[in-house]
């Protein structure tokens, strides 16, 4: 057995370690200087419990991308210095985030043991490679990311930080094989187990899904699918499962083996990005000819989001949380028994609360970000959620669930296509959503996004705009001036949310502009960039009646979107004249 000493390094701190929507996101070049990974993470050592470390099991893993092998090595290191007795790691280093909540949530190793916490080594949808992003963020015992209080507290430890422990001496382990190597340290034994990184994942999704009906949905020759896994970490799992479990053809899966630059795209699972899954699907101007499959969908980096396109149809996430939610109990097994409750993140539109309404379901709105949703889970009052980003999810984790969601459409397009497989046409994604809308009115919905805008200008033009909910009256009279035709403001704040559960309060989570029909404009900067400041602009509106709600999203939404850009004075502060992406 080999045998590795501790030695304690000097370091001081170094600026900017704050964690944002999900973790700490740099650049690569950053992450990469002197102690940069080692204060982060002895804070984040120094910031839990004693004993959810020493002699604790945690995972390690991520997405894949550029400067993950080396981010392993390093944390292996470390936690063997602070007294960790077991690292679990997926093979070649890979977990999808979901996945890694799975494993904390689900696996045993030696004598039972559980994981305390995860290291999620991921920049999420930030592009990858050597002067792209990376990130780390930690989950807790749940599964789900750290709650603020431990954010918070990991941010303070880096501004005070004075030393890390490593065990220099302890080699390099290949995490590119299945196995447990051990180790002997001044505290005693410690293991790097290597293990199958999709296993308990798909073990978990079947004990979810019907796998049976979806199998024969996608034998029908009716039907034809294609995911995009945009080269993420999302590829593993749906080699594995829509190819092996559920015998999809190969042809339907693209972009499904990781790269650790995603091949130089944007692993962004919207209309912008996925752009080979949105001509497949003939959703831009050069596929008008071709057939498109029945069914799409994409994953973004750590296969956490989701996108659902129907032929030459795109589903808003925000409609595709509230269809599952209305779809739920009877078409997928693990929801039989009913629903808890249903949460969104404020931005997100009021599709979901339409449907709970209607099903009588208790409800929640929370600030974005999956962090949130957590307390409500573990409470047992929340068993769907989901955001306007491409995230929906269940109370399965205590992450958003990529793969999750695209089997939640698959079994609902097998249970309403049943007793219709041998049919003339099948139940499309289309109709799933036009009947939804039918039943309970349609939320027209845009975000547009203006990304790496100057710092200062999205900080004066949300400072503005706060100033100008302080008088009502003038604000009517601003927005009465710009468009007369929307309706009438009927109240104006920044978002604040008390935990239901613990208590906690959290603050300016987003400049909200309630208009008296149910239409609203949401102002929010981005936590998850990595230079500069991202400002994003919530745009929605509730059309109840049926004959309405066939319209196209930008015409029905263009009154309320110059009122959103002139009410902001983006262009003048920002010198955009257009969003970088609009979903
Ligand atoms: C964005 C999304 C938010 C999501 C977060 C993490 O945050 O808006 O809804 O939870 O990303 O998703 P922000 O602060 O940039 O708006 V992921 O897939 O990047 O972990
Ligand atoms: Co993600």
């Amino acid at each position: 057995m080999v045998l590795f000493t501790v030695s304690r390094k000097e370091t001081s701190p170094i600026q900017g370690q704050k964690p944002g929507t999900s973790g700490l996101r740099k650049k690569v070049t950053v992450f990469k200087q002197p102690n940069y990974l080692h204060n982060f993470v002895q804070a984040t050592f120094n910031a839990l419990s004693p004993n959810k470390v020493r002699g604790a099991t945690i995972v390690v893993s991520g997405d894949g991308r550029y400067f993950s092998e080396e981010a392993i090595q390093i944390i292996i290191k470390m936690a063997a210095a602070n007294g960790v007795k077991s690292i679990w790691v997926g093979q070649n280093g890979l977990l999808s985030t979901p996945a890694v909540s799975a494993v904390i949530r689900e696996r045993e190793g030696k004598d039972a043991t559980k994981a305390a916490g995860g290291f999620i080594l991921t920049a999420s949808h930030n592009p990858g490679g050597p002067h792209e992003d990376f990130g780390i963020k930690y989950n807790m015992e749940n599964g789900g990311p750290a709650p603020e209080g431990i954010t918070d507290k990991i941010y303070v430890n880096t501004t005070t930080i004075k030393e890390y422990f490593i065990a220099e001496d302890l080699p390099d382990v290949d995490i590119s094989t299945v196995g447990t190597t051990s180790f002997t340290g001044p505290e005693g034994s410690f293991d790097v187990d290597v293990f199958d990184s999709t296993d308990h994942y798909v073990k978990l999704m079947k004990s979810i899904f019907d796998f049976e009906s979806i199998k024969k949905l996608l034998a029908s020759p009716k039907f034809s699918f294609c995911y995009d896994a945009l080269h993420g970490v999302a590829g593993i799992y749906a080699k594995r499962i829509f190819l092996e479990e559920l015998g999809a053809d190969e042809s339907s899966l693209i972009n499904c083996t990781p790269k650790d630059d995603f091949g130089g795209g944007h692993p962004d699972p919207n209309l912008t990005y996925a752009k080979e899954l949105v001509t497949r699907m003939g959703l831009s101007k050069s596929s008008s000819e071709i057939d498109p499959p029945e069914f799409g969908a994409a994953a973004d980096g750590d296969a956490d989001r989701n996108m659902v396109l129907g032929k030459r149809f795109f589903v808003t996430p925000s409609d595709s949380v509230a269809i599952i939610a209305a779809n739920a109990v009877q078409a997928i097994p693990y929801f039989s028994s009913g629903l808890k409750g249903v949460a969104r993140s404020m931005p997100t539109s009021a599709a979901l609360d339409v449907v709970a309404k209607n099903l009588n379901l208790k409800f929640f709105e929370v600030p974005t970000g999956w962090k949130f949703f957590g307390n409500l889970m573990d409470a047992g009052v929340c068993s769907v959620c989901g955001e306007e980003s491409f995230g929906t999810g269940s109370d399965h984790i205590r992450e958003k669930d990529g793969i999750w969601a695209v089997l939640a459409w698959l079994s609902i397009l097998a249970f309403r296509n049943k007793d219709n497989l041998e049919g003339d046409k099948l139940v499309s994604v289309q109709d799933i959503v036009q009947e939804h809308w039918a039943t309970y009115g349609r939320h027209y919905y845009t975000r547009y996004d203006y990304e790496n805008v100057d710092a200062g200008a999205a900080k004066q033009l949300m400072t503005a705009l706060v100033e100008s909910q302080s008088s009502l009256t003038d604000l009517t009279e601003t927005v009465k001036k710009i468009r007369a035709d929307v309706a009438e403001i009927a109240e104006a704040d920044e978002f604040e949310y008390k935990d239901p559960v613990d208590g906690s309060i959290s603050k300016h989570q987003g400049i909200r502009f309630l208009f008296r029909d149910g239409s609203r404009l949401v102002f929010r900067l981005s936590g998850t960039g990595s230079e500069g400041a991202t400002i994003r602009v919530y745009i929605e509106q509730y059309e109840k009646d049926p004959a309405k709600t066939g319209r196209d999203s930008q015409d029905a939404l263009a009154p309320l979107v110059e009122v959103a850009l002139k009410l902001s004075r983006i262009e003048e502060l920002t010198g955009r004249s257009a969003p970088t992406v609009i979903t």
